[in-house]
């Protein structure tokens, strides 16, 4: 609620699972699980939500979460032999409470700083010692940043490699009124074509079908414009070179359990990324991907808000 003062709250969620609940002064909050480090919820200060959660979302680990932000690592998709989107979302994560120093804007109060590590069961899996910090801040204007840090912290001086995703489920009024703005005449690996690489069309794009893209080297900025709902989404992005666009249609919506058979209509997912170019840490390395998300409330036809603006902006 506005005027309360901004506040960092660890609490029970859904089947009793630890997540903390930021708020800001202005209104605007958003909810992390501890089990996947997983964003479920961001609302703007008027308390409306702003990320796809399914109605059929299943919370009992180790299964994922159906929605909201969860993360790819240390393996995109199926590109590699571990199991899809790597294990971070499937496992519990810690609060870190002693964070090295991480150079954010000083107006940036709520947050809160989660840590990842490998079990030795973990490491039989994958053969890495690392430290994946996370961090998932609200701005006093109510913007959602989330900033990962990864370590290599191998004592056996191997490097390794990882390819990385935040996987967002955008919420938006009808997929069919979206538009995605920024991806213009970009190559992609077309997912639902065994990733055979493309050049993406002159305009904007739209849905009315299953997609599924990895965009290559793409503009830092993204917007996603809700004509209906008089929403832009923009996403900003640093360190994540590619993206990714993804919604299931109705076909495959029906082959989720963990996904209603309509919800296709009211998510899509805009993923920062880093697929192309795996990224390779050597002992003691550190690489940091970092998203910020804004819901600015207008569209490009009430000519307020230019999407061209916001992205050359
Ligand atoms: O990011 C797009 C994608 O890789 C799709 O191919 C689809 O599988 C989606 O992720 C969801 O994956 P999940 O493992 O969460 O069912």
């Amino acid at each position: 609620m506005a005027g309360e003062k901004p506040s960092v709250e660890l609490c029970k969620g859904i089947n009793g699972l630890d997540k903390v609940v930021l708020r800001e002064a202005r209104g605007s909050s958003a909810e992390v699980y501890l089990f996947g480090g997983h964003v479920t919820s961001w609302k703007n200060e008027h308390g409306e939500e702003l990320l796809f959660v399914s109605s059929k979302a299943i919370f009992k680990p180790p299964k994922a979460i159906r929605g909201g932000i969860p993360i790819c690592f240390p393996q995109f998709s199926s590109h590699g032999n571990l199991e899809q989107h790597g294990f971070a979302r499937n496992k519990f994560w810690s609060i870190d409470t002693n964070p090295p120093q991480l150079p954010s804007n000083s107006l940036i109060k709520t947050f809160v700083d989660l840590i990842l590590k490998p079990t030795d069961d973990d490491i039989k899996i994958w053969p890495h010692s690392y430290e994946f910090r996370l961090r998932v801040a609200l701005t006093p204007g109510g913007d959602l940043m989330l900033t990962s840090r990864i370590r290599n912290t191998n004592s056996d001086g191997k490097p390794f490699s990882f390819t990385f995703a935040y996987h967002t489920y955008f919420l938006v009024s009808d997929i069919s009124e979206v538009r995605v703005e920024g991806l213009e005449t970009l190559d992609y690996l077309d997912n639902l074509k065994e990733r055979e690489r493309f050049t993406e069309q002159g305009d904007a794009i739209t849905f009315e079908s299953e997609v599924d893209k990895i965009y290559l080297s793409t503009p830092t900025k993204i917007a996603i414009i809700d004509h209906e709902k008089k929403r832009t989404f923009v996403l900003r992005k640093d360190g994540l070179p590619d993206a990714v666009v993804w919604n299931p249609w109705d076909r495959k919506a029906k082959a989720m359990p963990d996904f209603g058979d309509d919800d296709y209509k009211h998510m899509l997912s805009v993923e920062a990324a880093a697929i192309e170019k795996p990224i390779i840490l050597k002992p003691g390395e550190e690489w940091k991907g970092r998203i910020e998300l804004s819901a600015v409330p207008s569209s490009y036809c009430s000519g307020q808000l230019d999407p061209q603006k916001v992205l050359q902006g």
